[in-house]
């Protein structure tokens, strides 16, 4: 008998007969937390002969039946045969049909496991898919064994439509391999929209075939010496889309207009108000090049990207950004300026509302719902107009109220760019969002009318990626996705900390078995002491042989921590038995704000065991010299 079956069974028992019950196994320790999970008695065991069986003369469903021998011959290591079919023994049976509850979402399912068969029904092939995720999860729980699933049944939907993560490969370039590693993730933890953020200042990353010069000049730039860059055909994209299709994942495309278009004014500078030239930078922040409101060409060429974009995505909406447009350039073009005579707009914020009721216009035209962030609201976009709230909540609240159907993706909580709490920042504002913070968050703002509340479509997380490579999205984005997708999932009343904190124990399990580098803190390496440093320029070194042990990216971060002087560090460098293998010499500094850091990157192509490694690191104490700091090291699997 597995051991939680006898807490379950009180719980059963102490519960009212009938009810949905809210009990999860503690055993199964499922991320999202299902809405009700009930133990049974038995235990069903995948053996080579275990066939998967699917609902006769649907096409989906054998696709279906497809995925879930892949998956299970990952996790399991046995392929199973699969035929169509509902019955005989020793069979995991994917079937349509209703299951009560389950039945008010398109995407509920049930999931029935005795000895001799494990069913899972739903009324879609949605809920059949998150019903495998349910299973694949419990297979995945360590403890049980790979092969063995325990006597249960579950019954769950989500309980908003919209779970997705707005992921940024614009400011890094992410590879058409890691986006679909992330899809498949997105769908282990039932989540159903990949945001994509295709362009930005940093670069364009979209094959657009009237305008080559995107892809051409605007996906790559120089990164303090090294070419970085890189973009999607259009074939990459319709691969992507199929793969997120088959996982229940819609793809959204962004294009961000007005602002954050530095890399498709580089490629084509009539798009700007003064045509300037201008070159794609690696350097992060809010530019004022936006597309010029005034010329009318500028709406011609986004209308031209957008017919592409259209084609290409078959995705309900079209994102067009709209957030932090710095309107100087506007303020002083006589283009923009004619504009808002014309029209006879108040001012530049007017303007963004006549270019996004512009563009609204024409993606309705398409056959496309608009989707901007929060800033669109300035403008009175059109009432199908939906509203990303990134700025806190206010954007969801006012939107609601103004009857725009809502995104919540508030930065205070879903941005998974900021720092965890404990690593701290190594910029000093810039806001840390902890696991639990994460979890805290609540798609429907209180303060909501009942109608109002209706118009929350569900939420987004977010990876930017100012700061992020692909080997360092992993940790960024995990394990706080996780407590993301309960947020969505789960209904209100079934969230609980403590109780995740629990699950995510088996959680972590499951993230090591799928190979992903999840957050961890870095290892003390050293220190320095007010002693060491006072005086003129110091050299300090600090041993890593224990560190350095294999092929990867390592990351040094050099951390202020007592004293009210900063240090300025000249260079660092990484020796191998006394002789330099690694070395940044751009000046950075650690000022005397309490734990404010420096990370430094190195990647390693091989080590050579044996032999001593060091960091040598020359810097100089500012002021008097009352300092102390630390160095901290963390590796990196490359991605
Ligand atoms: C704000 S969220 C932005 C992004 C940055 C992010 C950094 C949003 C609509 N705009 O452009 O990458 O902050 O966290």
């Amino acid at each position: 008998m597995p051991r939680f079956l006898p807490i379950l069974l009180l719980a059963l028992f102490l519960s009212p007969g009938g009810a949905v019950m809210a009990q999860t196994s503690p055993a199964l320790n499922i991320v999202p937390r299902p809405v009700l999970v009930r133990a049974q008695e038995g235990t069903f065991t995948i053996t080579g002969k275990t066939a998967i069986l699917y609902s006769a003369g649907s096409a989906e469903m054998k696709e279906m039946a497809e995925y879930l021998a892949d998956r299970l011959a990952e996790s399991t290591g046995k392929r199973l045969s699969i035929r169509e079919g509902a019955d005989g023994g020793n069979v995991i049976v994917l079937k349509l049909n209703g299951c009560g509850e389950v039945d008010k979402t398109d995407e509920g399912y049930c999931l029935n496991a005795g000895p001799e068969r494990i069913v899972i029904a739903a009324p879609k092939p949605a809920g059949v898919f998150y019903g495998i995720q349910t299973l694949r999860q419990m297979l995945d729980a360590g403890g049980t064994g790979a092969a063995k699933v325990p006597g249960v049944y579950i019954s769950d939907f989500p309980r908003y439509g919209w779970r997705g993560i707005s992921f940024d490969c614009a400011r890094h370039f992410h590879s058409k391999e890691a986006v679909k590693r992330y899809i498949d993730l997105l769908a282990y933890h039932k989540m159903n929209v990949f945001h994509w953020h295709l362009t930005d200042d940093q670069g364009w990353r979209i094959e657009i075939q009237k305008y080559p010069k995107l892809t051409s000049v605007g996906a790559w730039r120089d990164e303090f010496g090294r070419r970085h860059g890189g973009f999607y055909t259009r074939d990459d994209v319709r691969e992507v889309v199929a793969y997120a299709r088959s996982r229940y994942i819609e793809v959204v495309p962004e294009i961000e207009m007005p602002g954050h278009a530095t890399a498709a004014i580089a490629a084509y500078p009539e798009l700007s108000c003064d045509g300037q030239q201008l070159t794609i930078k690696p350097e992060w922040g809010v530019f004022p090049n936006l597309f010029c409101a005034g010329k009318e060409e500028t709406f011609a060429f986004l209308e031209d990207v957008l017919r592409e974009v259209a084609e290409l995505f078959p995705s309900r909406y079209i994102h067009i950004g709209g957030d932090e447009a710095a309107k100087d350039k506007w303020k002083v073009c006589p283009h923009c300026q004619k504009r808002i005579r014309d029209e006879g707009l108040k001012d530049e914020e007017a303007l963004q509302g006549y270019f996004s009721r512009r563009m609204d216009t024409f993606v309705r035209s398409l056959g496309k719902t608009l989707i901007g962030w929060d800033e669109i609201l300035e403008g009175k976009p059109s009432q199908t107009a939906v509203v990303e709230s990134w700025r806190g909540m206010e954007g969801a609240v006012e939107g609601a109220a103004e009857g725009h159907r809502i995104i919540a993706a508030p930065e205070q909580t879903n941005y998974f760019d900021y720092p965890m709490l404990d690593e701290r920042s190594h910029i000093w504002w810039m806001r840390t969002t902890s696991l639990e913070k994460a979890y805290s968050f609540e798609a429907t703002p209180k303060k909501l009318t009942p109608e109002q509340a209706s118009f929350i479509m569900g939420a987004e997380c977010a990876i930017w990626s100012e700061y992020a490579r692909d080997f360092e999205l992993d940790y960024k984005i995990f394990p706080r996705l996780c407590a993301f997708s309960e947020t969505v999932w789960t209904p209100g009343d079934l969230r609980n900390w403590d109780d995740f904190s629990r699950r995510m124990e088996t959680q972590l399990t499951r993230l090591d078995r799928l190979g992903v580098d999840y957050f961890t803190p870095a290892f003390f390496a050293g220190k320095w002491t007010p002693a060491q440093v006072s005086g003129d320029k110091k050299t300090l070194e600090w041993d890593l042989s224990g560190f350095i042990t294999k092929p990867g990216h390592y990351r040094f971060t050099i951390r202020h921590d007592e004293g009210k002087d900063g240090v300025s560090v000249e260079s660092a460098a990484l020796l191998r038995d006394g002789r330099a293998v690694w070395s940044d010499n751009h000046p950075a500094r650690t000022s005397a704000r309490r734990n404010e850091f420096q990370n430094y990157y190195m990647d390693v192509a091989k080590v050579e065991s044996g032999k001593p490694y060091t960091l040598k690191v020359i810097l100089t104490a500012e002021g008097g010299g009352d300092t102390a700091g630390s160095v901290w090291v963390r590796y990196f699997a490359d991605k």
